[in-house]
């Protein structure tokens, strides 16, 4: 019967997989009410040989059940521990999880390859403020009250005499005011125009020049111009074209051969072989009369550009909106 207890334990024993049945089984059988407990309370009831005989199998019985509890739990510890690992198992020969870095915008990455261009020529950068004076703005430019391109239509009006900056000419005003000649310099920035359609959006990005000295002539002008416009397009037929700007006298308008139809005419340039991508002008005296310089003494070239047009052109873009949307799948190609 007492051997039957032994085996009975065993049998439990070996069926339990977990640590919380083995607690359970411990308490059964070596527990403070357990099997092993109550049977030694019940010794006093027999004779002095059988208590003995019955005192020495319990106790052992008690010291064999401990030790196998013991090396059951070492064993179901190990067993949790490969489980888990197996578990928790990470393939580190999977391949990553695919993610994208970040870009420049095709409209930056035009400004800086026009800025790269023109620092090499030797010309700086200056900034201005977008919200400007309406003096920086029209007046010291050479456009009087009345001119047209002070029309509401166009310009954003913040009071009677502060706007948005139409083109980033005021910056240049403002430079001449501090600055003596020789000057050489760019000043790129956002520009305000009341407009809204496939080819503008009220705000865009400009770059102008402006180049003076004591003896700058229409041929400097056109050899920055050139040698510019053919290092941002390539080897590209180019054009120069009569046309007025109140801020310059002469003026002109530049255009290049069609890159989209290798000047065969088409949607994009009308059908006209040619694109317009710069305006520019020898500086009109009264600009300078402006800025304060000495009357007679200064020539100079300015020129300006919108950097949406030329990006749109070298990467043949066709609605200028795509730029402002910040659609992820259309910035991800360039
Ligand atoms: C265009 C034409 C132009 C200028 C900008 C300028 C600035 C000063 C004096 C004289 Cl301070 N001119 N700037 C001159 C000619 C053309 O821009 O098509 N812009 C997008």
């Amino acid at each position: 019967m007492q051997e039957n207890l032994k085996q009975v334990f065993l049998n439990e024993i070996n069926s339990i997989n977990s640590l919380q049945e083995l607690i359970n089984l411990k308490a059964k059988y070596i527990g403070k009410k357990g099997i092993i407990k109550e049977k030694l309370k019940n010794l006093a009831d027999l004779s002095l040989e059988e208590r003995r005989l019955q005192g020495k199998f319990l106790n052992e019985l008690k010291d064999f059940i401990e030790e196998t509890i013991k090396n059951k739990e070492e064993e179901l510890k190990q067993k949790e521990i490969l489980e888990s690992i197996k578990k928790d198992f990470i393939d580190i020969t999977l391949p990553g999880k695919n993610f994208y870095f970040g870009g420049s915008h095709p409209v930056n990455k035009t400004l800086l390859e026009i800025i790269d261009i023109f620092r090499e020529l030797g010309f700086t950068v200056e900034e201005g403020p977008e919200v400007e004076l309406d003096y920086y703005n029209f007046e010291a430019l050479n456009i009087p009250k009345d001119h047209p391109a002070r029309d509401m239509q166009d310009t954003f009006y913040i009071s009677e005499d502060v706007v948005l900056r139409t083109h980033t000419s005021p910056v240049q005003v403002r430079v001449m005011e501090k600055k003596k000649p020789p000057l050489r310099f760019i000043s790129p920035g956002k520009v305000y125009r009341c407009d809204s359609d496939i080819s503008h959006t009220p705000m865009f990005h400009q770059v102008e020049g402006l180049m003076v000295d004591e003896d700058v002539s229409f041929s400097h002008l056109k050899g920055v111009l050139v040698y510019f416009l053919k290092r941002l397009f390539g080897d590209i037929p180019i054009r120069f074209r009569p046309s007025f700007f109140p801020f310059t006298e002469p003026s002109t308008e530049i255009d290049i051969g069609c890159i989209i139809c290798n000047s065969k005419g088409c949607r994009v340039c009308k059908g006209t072989g040619w694109l317009e991508v710069l305006g520019a002008g020898m500086v009109h005296p009264n600009v300078f009369k402006f800025a304060g310089y000495e009357e007679g003494k200064y020539t100079g070239f300015a020129f300006g550009m919108g950097v949406e047009r030329l990006t749109m052109l070298k990467y043949r873009i066709d609605d200028i909106r795509l730029f402002f949307e910040n659609d992820i799948r259309f910035l991800r190609q360039f």
